[in-house]
């Protein structure tokens, strides 16, 4: 159930009992009170915690065993896949890197750190080889960062909305911070040819997953990742070290980082022709689009977290934007009507996940939610309608990021719908 809040004299000032960002920031007081005002009795128990000493420290920390979030799963998780992070049970703006999604096709391989290297050959003035070792001693750089799989949510492309959670549905998505050596300086180190446009980045699982990146991508903000969330990479998101591309499509950031090729041609490699491109209604086919445009997702409430009865509640959920920060978060509830603009969380990062909330005064009568996420471009979400009109029917559903809607009932029943 979402936490409902008993505040009294917030006014909404837009449609559909939405308090936004105007009048949240006026009424702040009054709502951060609101939140302890439903606790009722004062217990007078003394549970054992209070009598006894707890446990002793421990070499790594683990959760507590009461707390059970987990990714989701697909029905056999065996074989090669894609596990989920469970957005809608998760708070703020990082994964834990234990619930960081996990996209592999060939199975997570067990890299030894001291038998491999990062090649780097193809168009430069001298091939270099790099150990492990030898890349800890480059300077690094640390950014927080979102990472999504361009197949994330494109369910929602294919016919009615499924019932099932958020994260089933948008959680090819997770945030980390990432530390690693930027590209760049090594790039510099081989001599980059100046006939070269392209680099073959390769990993080192079994199907040699292969991308081609544009060398100015390269150039600029990409990294060979060491860390996430301060620790070694885990071994699902490509220990020992991953090719990471801000803000592109997922596909490209290769794990477990072999080798770098520079070319003048792309490679069109089988992750860039039978996958991760779409087919227009005209039969071309649209390839290499990897900015993951700007996308938004409520939360709280969504299916399976219902609401409680009228009352005051807080509405939350993640917006982010491949081409850099999130300018500001739109809510409607009452399906696209009306429009009152939510608060982020600061600091709003470049690339990153941005959490938004607003406050929604809700009376009980049906509603249909929807959030809308426009970045420093300008650039806004497209409605669903005019998200599939490019594409031949069925065949688009990468790269989706239009507008999505839940229905609340006057049960407070939250189920996804497409409007
Ligand atoms: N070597 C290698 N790199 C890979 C993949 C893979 O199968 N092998 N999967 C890609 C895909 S499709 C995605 S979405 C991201 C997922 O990264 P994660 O598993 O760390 O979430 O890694 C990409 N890099
Ligand atoms: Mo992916």
């Amino acid at each position: 159930m979402a936490k409902m809040l008993h505040a009294r004299g917030l006014a909404p000032t837009a449609g559909a009992g939405l308090i936004g960002r105007r009048a949240l920031l006026a009424a702040f007081g009054a709502a951060a009170s609101a939140g302890g005002a439903s606790a009722t009795t004062i217990r007078q128990d003394a549970p054992a915690w209070l009598t006894a000493p707890g446990d002793p420290l421990s070499a790594y920390g683990g959760r507590s065993p009461l707390v059970k979030v987990q990714r989701i799963l697909p029905p056999d998780p065996t074989g090669t896949g894609s596990s989920r992070t469970p957005l809608q049970l998760l708070e703020g703006t990082i994964t834990p890197s234990d619930l960081h999604f996990e996209r592999h096709h060939s199975g997570i391989p067990e890299i030894d750190p001291d038998r491999h290297e990062v090649v780097i050959h193809g168009l430069v003035r001298r091939p270099l080889a790099f150990s492990m070792e030898a890349l800890a001693r480059y300077p690094m750089q640390t950014r927080l960062r979102f990472l999504e799989c361009s197949g994330n949510s494109s369910v929602l492309s294919r016919g009615a909305a499924p019932q099932v959670s958020s994260g089933s549905l948008n959680g090819l998505l997770s945030a980390s911070e990432w530390t690693g050596v930027p590209l760049s300086i090594l790039l510099d180190e081989a001599g980059v040819d100046p006939a070269a446009r392209w680099v073959i980045a390769e990993g080192a699982d079994a199907g040699l997953h292969s991308r081609s990146v544009p060398l100015s991508v390269c150039l600029d903000d990409a990294i060979l990742a060491l860390y996430q969330n301060g620790e070694p990479l885990r071994p699902a998101q490509g220990y020992p070290v991953r090719l990471f591309l801000p803000g592109l499509e997922g596909n490209m950031s290769v794990k477990w980082l072999r080798r770098l090729k520079l070319t003048a041609e792309p490679a069109w490699s089988r992750q860039e022709t039978s996958r991760y491109t779409e087919l227009l209604r005209d039969g071309r086919a649209q390839a290499f689009s990897f900015l993951m445009q700007p996308k938004s997702v409520i939360l709280k409430p969504s299916f399976g977290l219902s609401m409680a009865g009228p009352g005051l509640y807080e509405i939350s959920g993640l917006a982010w934007a491949g081409a850099g920060k999130v300018a500001k978060v739109e809510v409607s509830a009452d399906r696209g009507a009306s429009w009152t603009e939510a608060v982020l969380g600061e600091p709003v990062l470049s690339k990153a996940l941005a959490r938004f909330r607003l406050l929604w005064r809700w009376d009980g009568a049906p509603a249909v939610l929807m959030s809308r996420a426009t970045d420093e471009r300008g650039v806004t979400q497209p409605t669903h309608e005019e998200w599939l009109a490019p594409f031949a029917p069925g065949l688009g559903g990468y790269h989706y990021n239009a507008v999505q809607a839940l229905a609340v009932d006057a049960a407070g029943k939250v189920s996804n719908v497409h409007a």
